[in-house]
């Protein structure tokens, strides 16, 4: 198995509900406890589907994929999410209040611990500069859709929102593409040192985000064409070359 807060994806080939041809064929990678996977291609290479059947938005037909070691459709609904933090592509904020949003509609009245786990998160995901300069701060309205707050601050929310739940396996899909580069290393820095062990698996398209990764897996048309540290793919992988020196 692969041990806890282990993902494993075997031989793993999945073609969307209705559609003709594979999105992805033969995935094969392991991320470790503690480990940090990242998964780099160009668009529609199918890096967010390769997430998507962690939280099994879509289950696979062929292969299996692990949590823990364990396939994922012998897990409840409830006891597989429990242990993810997905941060989905496009951020996603609803009408309420800052807390609201990061606890994700649980309460978190001021003076609770629930509050002091949003501060803590918000505080992780580079936030608490803007929340605390924004009108009644953690108690302060994020408008339907998030429309008053910026890119970057709705994907910081949103990171938060994950952290919030302290889960054993992050999931970011390209979770930091609107953060400039300081940020974005920052919050990884604050990630790595506060939730101590989790494992992650990053989609991102800035090389910067990925570098220091124990491992980078490169998509092209659902495959797996590379495989390896920033170093190794440098020398070795033609796809990796491209992304890098663009
Ligand atoms: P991105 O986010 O633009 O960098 O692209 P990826 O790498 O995340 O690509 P992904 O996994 O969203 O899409 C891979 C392929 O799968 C692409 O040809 C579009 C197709 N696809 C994505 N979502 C769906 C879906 O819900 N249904 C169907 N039929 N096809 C989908
Ligand atoms: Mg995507």
């Amino acid at each position: 198995g692969s041990g806890e807060g282990g993902v494993e994806f075997r031989d793993v080939s999945f073609t969307y509900p209705g559609a003709e041809e594979p999105v992805l064929r033969n995935i094969s990678f392991k991320a470790r406890k503690g480990e940090t996977v990242a998964i780099i291609g160009s668009t529609g290479s199918g890096k967010t589907s390769v997430l998507n059947l962690i939280p099994r938005f879509y289950d696979v037909a062929e292969g299996e994929v692990l949590v823990d070691g364990i396939d994922v459709r012998r897990y409840s609904q409830h006891a597989l999410r429990a242990k993810l933090g997905y941060v989905s592509q496009r951020a996603v904020l609803f009408s309420g209040t800052v807390s609201g949003n990061v606890a994700y509609g649980g309460s978190a009245a001021p003076g609770s611990d629930a509050e002091e786990g949003v501060r803590r998160a918000v505080a992780i995901a580079q936030g608490t500069d803007f929340v605390e300069r924004m009108e009644g701060q953690y108690e302060g309205r994020i408008a339907q859709g998030g429309d008053n707050v910026s890119g970057g601050q709705k994907q910081r929310l949103s990171i938060a929102r994950a952290v919030y739940r302290q889960p054993d396996i992050y999931l970011f899909d390209d979770s930091f593409s609107a953060l400039d580069y300081r940020t974005d290393r920052e919050l990884r820095a604050a990630l790595r040192r506060e939730t101590g062990g989790a494992t992650t698996i990053i989609v991102a398209q800035r090389i910067g985000t990925i570098k220091d990764a124990d491992r980078i897996l490169v998509l092209e048309d659902g495959r797996i064409v590379g495989s390896g540290t920033h170093e190794e793919l440098l020398q070795d992988c033609e796809t990796y070359q491209e992304i890098a020196l663009s």
